[in-house]
């Protein structure tokens, strides 16, 4: 049986979100602790704990993941102006929860990614 995480319980809601869209392969919700007007988790249903465990198989679900992405940006109405999509993983990533999530982050100027080493 696949281990069950924070986020798999929101797939089949047994814990509550707010859900903005799930199809056979992925379901995307609203970020509890929003980082910018629109922050958006978009998750596989099956659970992939990181970016390091995607099997090949995973491959319709990865691109399934981007595609939505598209589409909800353009449904929040922040694909014109732009926003950023992240994923974590493990670690140095400061990946929280082991069910990989991509973030999709816009309604404002994010500013730089990363601060630069020099
Ligand atoms: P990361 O650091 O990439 O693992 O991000 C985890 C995100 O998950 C973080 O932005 C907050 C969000 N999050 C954590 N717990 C919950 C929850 O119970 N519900 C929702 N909607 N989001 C959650």
């Amino acid at each position: 049986m696949t281990e069950e995480t924070l986020f798999s319980k929101i797939i089949d809601k047994t814990l509550p979100s707010d859900m903005v869209y799930q199809d056979d392969l992925v379901t995307a919700f609203r970020d509890i602790n929003p980082a910018a007007p629109t922050h958006i988790l978009i998750v596989p249903n099956r659970v992939i704990p990181t970016v390091d465990d995607i099997e090949d198989s995973d491959e319709l679900a990865m691109g399934r993941m981007l595609r939505v992405a598209r589409d909800l940006a353009r449904q929040e109405n922040i694909a014109e102006d732009g926003y950023r999509l992240i994923i974590n993983c493990r670690d140095h990533g400061r990946q929280e929860v082991p069910h990989l999530h991509m973030h999709l982050v816009g309604g404002k100027d994010l500013g730089f990614m990363l601060r630069r080493e020099s």
